[in-house]
């Protein structure tokens, strides 16, 4: 019985381990003074793909962590000179979450106090030196785990399930603070609302499922049409919202009439079919309104590019 649990264990280590190397850019940070057992511990981790940092005290670790984005994992000893474990735990806490940052506390293991003392301060785990590298790896990787499981969670809240972009809620949630921002600096900001053109006929002629085929063709086009600084969701059904800053009325233009003639052009295959469609697009340009009013107006100007025969965009 107890061969056959243990196996299981390492099978189910094996999958975990085979999940990480899949994601090579999982980042670690290791806190120890001393060099030489820092050094074993990223041969450790590198060992498995994991994208290591060093840092030889909190004070240096609390640097990396402000200079360095996506650390998911921070190890770090517990007696350091400047500033120890504990304190370095302390301080990341005030930042980051438990399930932001997960943090492990190393601690001798003739100190069984401390252990407890880790994770008051608000370590997710602890391992106690010597340890065996089979347990060092399974506390590794159950953390990493929690946190992408957790951080996966969050974004598929964000998410419209079919296209993977934003969905309403958080296009208003990030809009406001994207829209905020901008006119603290007086910058203007564009509003766009789109809808494919007819698409009522699409799924009465070839179905519901090519229906979501072309609206998840249109996200796509959508989506590498736009900059990375530009909030794009799902609006509803077959609509579609952008939010852009940084652009004028001329360049706003430009975009619109690219975003339009690259849906026009590109066909979409969906099983033996191949079909295309148009969209639609009215946009407001400004720097004094409210979110929510922006998105009316724009949402006015696509009825009247609808009116005006479909296939266009109105400013
Ligand atoms: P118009 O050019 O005036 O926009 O015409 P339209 O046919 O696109 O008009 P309307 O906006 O009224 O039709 C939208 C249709 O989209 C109605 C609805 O059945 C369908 N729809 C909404 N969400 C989805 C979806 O997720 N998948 C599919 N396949 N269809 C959807
Ligand atoms: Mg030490
Ligand atoms: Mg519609
Ligand atoms: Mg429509």
């Amino acid at each position: 019985y107890l061969l056959k649990s243990s196996l299981h264990e390492i099978d189910h280590v094996a999958a975990l381990v085979r999940r990480i190397h899949r994601n090579c850019s999982v980042k670690v940070l290791v806190v120890d003074d001393s060099r030489s057992f820092r050094n074993y511990l990223v041969k450790l981790l590198e060992q498995h793909r994991l994208h290591v940092l060093q840092a030889e005290n909190g004070r240096v670790a609390l640097d990396i962590m402000r200079s360095e984005t996506g650390i998911e994992l921070v190890i770090t000893d517990y007696n350091m000179p400047e500033m120890d474990g504990l304190a370095l735990i302390s301080a990341l806490r005030q930042q980051y979450s438990r399930s932001e940052l997960a943090i492990i506390g190393i601690s001798e293991l003739s100190s069984s106090a401390l252990s407890a003392r880790l994770l008051k301060s608000g370590a997710n785990d602890f391992i106690t030196k010597p340890f065996l590298v089979e347990e060092f790896y399974c506390r590794i990787i159950q953390n990493i785990e929690q946190i992408e499981l957790i951080r996966a969670i969050r974004d598929s809240a964000l998410r419209d399930y079919l296209t993977g972009l934003y969905n309403r809620r958080h296009f208003f949630s990030a809009g406001e603070t994207l829209h905020a921002a901008a006119r603290r600096r007086q910058m203007a900001v564009a509003a766009v609302m789109l809808d494919i053109d007819h698409f009522k006929r699409v799924n009465d002629t070839y179905g519901h499922l090519a229906g979501d085929r072309v609206i998840k063709q249109v996200a796509t086009i959508l989506a590498s049409g736009v900059r990375e600084a530009d909030l794009l969701g799902r609006y509803g059904g077959e609509e579609f919202c952008i939010l852009l800053t940084g652009t004028d009325r001329d360049y706003l233009a430009v975009i619109l009439e690219r975003l339009r003639s690259a849906v026009e052009s590109t066909p979409i295959v969906h099983e033996d079919q191949t079909l295309s469609v148009t969209i639609s697009l009215g946009a407001t340009f400004d720097l004094s309104e409210s979110l929510q009013a922006m998105i009316d107006r724009a949402d006015a100007c696509l009825y009247r590019a609808k009116q005006g025969g479909r296939n266009r965009f109105v400013i």
